[in-house]
């Protein structure tokens, strides 16, 4: 394993080949062989029609890891925190799994992002396995790829998996909020604490790491965040975000951060929130895979005649659009 994931050889070709393949690979990764977990991956990335194998053959591994998501706008440190991390988590003997997920670029098949530059510390560490993934192919969208990839390291025997995704749209929010625990990265300035609140990633903050501390106003915008979250309701068994500041380009800080990680994994196993947070995940898995089957199928009566039949009817008045859509789900059904 002295490499990263992303660097072993494309998928074989062939359906059948590669059907056959899955039990074999799954023993590889859980071997620990890198190109094994790198394969895998690349299926799930690219939607691959033996998913429905590579799910059932993993599924006895499910909740092995503790997934830990980093969400943040663009250059706020995620992937130098990520990289810290990594260390940290090597320090006290956890092999590590880390997922950059990148929504904005097509299908990569693990070509080489910007991303891991700043990981190649760990680059032939055989505890680490770092791949950066993008998945707009994907049937079900990055919310179905993403726990499908998370679920290949726990396969591999990862303890921890991290998972950073640019926090900037709503799917983004989705995947982080697939994760145990979701630390939100803020930098001083740029109006950061207010972006936040904007794009809806307050709710889904369990730590929130005020980066480049460096830097001036780091003082304000902890401020800031202390003030909007004295201001959430809370029940007195509720989780109260930890607000954790890091100067990740020197190092400094990461220990805080990993004690908040802590912290806020002994609460979720206190309060069996640990239990309810994956099977939400699960249930937006499944939701997020008949979703993308369903949109298939639509799509392909889109190209036959039956849609083109109603649109016409729907366009001259024969029948109103609702009635058409119910038609069409019916014939879906059939
Ligand atoms: N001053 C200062 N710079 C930092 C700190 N942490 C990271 N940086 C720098 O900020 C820049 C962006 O860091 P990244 O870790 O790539 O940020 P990111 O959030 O992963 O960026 P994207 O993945 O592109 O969204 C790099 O030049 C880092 O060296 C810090 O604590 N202080
Ligand atoms: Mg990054």
């Amino acid at each position: 394993m002295s490499e990263t994931v992303e660097n072993a050889p494309a998928a074989a070709t062939g359906p059948v080949r590669r059907s056959r393949d899955v039990p074999m690979l799954v023993e590889r990764a859980r071997a620990g062989d890198p190109r094994a977990v790198a394969r895998l991956i690349t299926l799930v990335e690219s939607g691959d029609e033996v998913l429905p194998q590579v799910a059932a053959a993993l599924a006895p591994y499910a909740g092995q890891a503790q997934v830990v998501g980093l969400t943040g706008s663009p250059g706020v440190g995620k992937s130098t925190t990520t990289n810290e991390l990594v260390r940290a988590l090597r320090a006290r003997g956890h092999r590590v799994g880390v997922l950059a997920i990148d929504p904005s670029s097509p299908f990569t098949g693990g070509a080489i992002l910007g991303d891991r530059v700043r990981m190649q510390d760990h680059a032939t560490d055989p505890g680490v396995y770092i791949r950066s993934m993008s998945s707009r192919g994907h049937l079900g969208g990055l919310s179905a790829a993403t726990p499908q990839a998370v679920r290949v390291l726990e396969g591999a025997g990862c303890d921890v998996v991290l998972v950073e995704t640019v926090g900037v749209g709503q799917a983004e929010v989705e995947v982080a909020s697939l994760a145990d625990t979701t630390l939100v990265l803020l930098a001083p300035g740029m109006g950061d604490a207010i972006q936040a609140v904007k794009a809806g990633i307050l709710e889904i903050a369990d730590v929130f790491v005020v980066n480049k501390a460096d830097r001036d106003g780091a003082d304000a915008t902890v401020r800031d965040i202390q003030g909007m979250i004295a201001l959430g309701e809370r029940g007195p068994g509720d989780w109260r975000p930890q607000v954790v500041r890091s100067i990740a380009a020197r190092g400094e800080g990461i220990d805080d951060i990993a004690a908040a990680i802590d912290k806020h994994r002994g609460w979720l196993e206190k309060h069996g929130e640990l239990r309810r947070r994956r099977e939400a995940r699960a249930a937006a898995e499944i939701e997020a895979i008949a979703l993308g089957a369903l949109r298939a199928r639509i799509g392909s009566l889109r190209d036959g005649t039956e849609l083109a039949t109603l649109a016409a009817k729907v366009a001259e008045g024969a029948i109103d659009p609702y009635a058409a859509a119910d038609e069409l789900l019916a014939q879906l059904g059939s």
